[in-house]
């Protein structure tokens, strides 16, 4: 095991990292903004190091100060977290020319599910089903015509470099063709310095089912079954559960042999999701995020496997801490993420939390860095804290988040709190019957009072 973990993060996943290597016997390393230094992951950690001012680019995205922390504090491991620094490539292999380890996967893999055109392609090679397109780079706009042709209208122009919603456009007619590629092109440059574009068959309503996965690295992978994560709202997750409420066992055991098949044969280290658009009873490779996620606490209480730990766990070379056999599914999670925001406009509202009082008993976690006093600062993202809630069944879990949402108190800022509570009142949520646009549809009706 490691004798020192430096956590190139900050917020709530930082003291979730921060937690697990308590509890492996491991000590830490909290790095911080000047805007940060009153944060809970700072004060719980054992050793502090300021690393730049409040942007990220000069602090979180920081890689030689990062660098110069670890060798400060004599880290010899860096946990990325989520967002920042998780899924840089060049970083992994910096810390590794410098003798630290990266607790994440290997650089190759990282690269490889970094480029949309090449992930899909070794997804198809792998025998995931993808989403039928171009697999390729498209040229010219006649290349794009014909195989647009192909395809099928509706189509959808995505940037090859892109992800998250970036360079995407929707085409319903060979007129709209043109114009499309070059505004994608252009987002594309401008986004990520890079215009390469390839075309799907664009899939109207489907549901975004994502496939939880842990490999050794040495050719184990299991997988922890899945998370739907339909309800968002401009490409940020708002809801997410698991079980999907659209699939039986059957489906999740086949889609997830599928995936960890294809990861034993990569032999992926550390934890991963393998994210689907799943339409009418079919499976359609997206991305891959090669990264923990905000949303992993979902699985973490219908599996009860500590996520973080085990990826802590493998990253030092240790086995998987079970085979596929041993994965019992139990009960159903939800998580919502409570942001500083106002629940009708979104608009960002940091500030200070004047009274604070998270929900709790059974079955109910609170993920969250804030406390009572805390000035949310206005440079990162508005994440409040994740309310997840589990149960016995999908019923049990939806009485007890109404339950903890009547519970929650953050006074002093705006939060989304109003807009789960409208949710849980839904029929479309008690029926679990959603998909990606939904939540946009439902707030146009505007039926949230914050
Ligand atoms: C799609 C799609 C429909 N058809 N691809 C958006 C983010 C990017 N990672 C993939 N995205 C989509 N790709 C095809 N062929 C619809 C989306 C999409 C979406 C996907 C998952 C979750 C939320 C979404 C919201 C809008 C569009």
């Amino acid at each position: 095991m490691f004798d020192k973990i430096l956590i190139a993060n900050r917020g709530e996943i930082a003291l979730r990292v921060l937690r697990a290597c308590k509890e492996l016997g491991v000590a830490t390393v909290a790095v911080h903004s000047t805007a940060d230094e009153d944060a809970m992951h700072v004060r719980l950690a054992d050793e502090s190091v300021c690393i730049g001012p409040p942007p990220a680019k000069d602090s979180y995205l920081n890689i030689p100060a990062i660098l110069t922390a670890c060798e400060i504090t004599g880290a010899d491991a860096v946990h990325p977290g989520y967002g920042f620094l998780s899924e840089n490539a060049r970083f992994a292999e910096i810390l590794a020319e410098h003798n630290v380890h990266f607790i994440g996967p290997r650089p190759e893999h990282i690269r490889l599910m970094g480029d949309k055109i090449a992930a899909k392609r070794a997804a198809k090679k792998l025998g995931l089903p993808t989403v039928p397109g171009s697999d390729d780079a498209v040229g010219g706009d006649e290349e794009a015509g014909r195989l647009a042709g192909e395809i099928g209208f509706p189509v959808m122009v995505k940037a090859a470099a892109g992800g998250g919603g970036r360079g995407m456009k929707v085409v319903r007619a060979a007129t709209e063709l043109r114009p499309a590629l070059a505004t994608a092109r252009a987002e594309a440059k401008a986004a990520f310095g890079d215009d390469t574009v390839y075309l799907e068959k664009y899939f109207e309503r489907p549901r975004h089912i994502e496939i939880q996965v842990l490999g050794d690295g040495n050719g184990s992978a299991i997988h922890l079954g899945e998370r739907d994560c339909s309800l968002q709202r401009r490409h940020q997750k708002v809801w997410e559960e698991g079980p999907s409420p659209a699939l039986n066992t059957a489906m999740r055991d086949k889609i997830g042999e599928r995936v960890a098949a294809a990861m034993r044969e990569i032999k992926y280290l550390g934890v991963g999701t393998v994210e689907f658009l799943y339409d009418d009873g079919g499976f359609h490779f997206i991305e891959m995020n090669t990264r923990i996620q905000v949303e992993h606490p979902v699985t973490e209480m219908i599996t009860d496997i500590d996520l973080v730990l085990e990826q802590i766990r493998v990253a030092a070379g240790n086995e998987l801490p079970l085979q596929q056999d041993s994965v019992k599914f139990h009960g159903h999670a939800i998580e919502c993420r409570v942001n500083a925001e106002n629940a009708v406009s979104f608009r960002p509202s940091p500030g200070k939390i004047v009274h604070y009082h998270p929900p709790g008993g059974l079955g109910v976690r609170v993920d969250s860095a804030v406390y009572h006093g805390y000035a949310i600062p206005p440079y990162y993202d508005s994440l409040v804290g994740k309310l997840i809630v589990h149960g016995k069944t999908r019923a049990e879990c939806l009485m007890r988040l109404k339950r903890a949402l009547d519970e929650f108190v953050v006074d002093g800022i705006e939060t989304t709190l109003p807009l789960f509570r409208a949710l849980v009142q839904e029929k479309d949520i008690i029926d679990g019957d959603y998909h990606i646009h939904w939540l946009e549809e439902f707030l146009t009706r505007g039926a949230v009072e914050p």
